[in-house]
């Protein structure tokens, strides 16, 4: 028999050159080039989608792979995200991408597998960039609440299970600022 994850997943697929359905939305459009491409849950069935998707170092630039709890939107707007931020990972050009593939490999597995054992209750999902100048990692969590012990033990936990050098500065980006200012200023943590 297949062997059972501790909950279900769906991968996504960001691709700015695909335009759906508008669903009436009032944003720019971004939501329209977002595709599910599966919900699983085993270990197995985990596999068969990794073996299909594309590494990102394969990908054409400006496009995203997400990997989300079931029932949770790859997006700011989901409840489970309106209130939370992302644990971001800059890679710059000096990273190879087949790292950063390593790296999502290795964060993909420890999601789907527990591994960040009390931290992994407050990630909703997690996504990665292919971007010109950063790819960029990304863990999303449901708070941006600071006094939770969780959300910087989680920071910490990523760096150590993807073995990222203490040196290589990780940052919490709340969701509601970087709507509002793209950039620097929403950033409310760092370590
Ligand atoms: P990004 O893909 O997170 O990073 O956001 P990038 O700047 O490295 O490309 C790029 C842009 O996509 C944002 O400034 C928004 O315009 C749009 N965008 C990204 N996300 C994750 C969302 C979202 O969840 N909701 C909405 N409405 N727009 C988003």
């Amino acid at each position: 028999g297949k062997h059972p994850l501790a909950r279900t997943w769906s991968f996504w697929y960001f691709d700015p050159e695909i335009k759906g359905e508008n669903l009436g939305s009032a944003d720019s459009g971004w939501e329209q080039s977002i595709v599910k491409i599966g919900t699983f849950s085993t270990i197995e069935d985990f596999w068969s989608y990794i073996r299909y998707i594309k590494p990102i170092s394969m990908m054409k630039t400006r496009c995203d792979i997400c990997l989300f709890k079931g029932g949770i939107q790859p997006k700011w707007e989901d409840p489970a995200n309106r209130s939370g931020a992302r644990w971001a990972l800059n890679f710059d050009k000096n990273t190879p991408t087949t790292m950063v593939d390593t790296h999502w490999l290795n964060l993909m597995m420890d999601l789907i597998g527990e591994n960040l054992g009390e931290f992994g209750e407050i990630v909703t999902g997690a996504i990665v960039n292919k971007r010109e100048r950063n790819n960029r990692v990304g863990v999303w969590i449901n708070t941006t609440d600071l006094r939770d012990p969780r959300v910087d033990g989680l920071g910490r936990k990523i760096k150590e299970n993807l073995e990222i050098p203490p040196g290589f500065e990780i940052q919490l980006q709340s969701h509601e600022l970087l709507a509002k200012y793209p950039g620097g200023k929403s950033i409310i943590h760092k370590i």
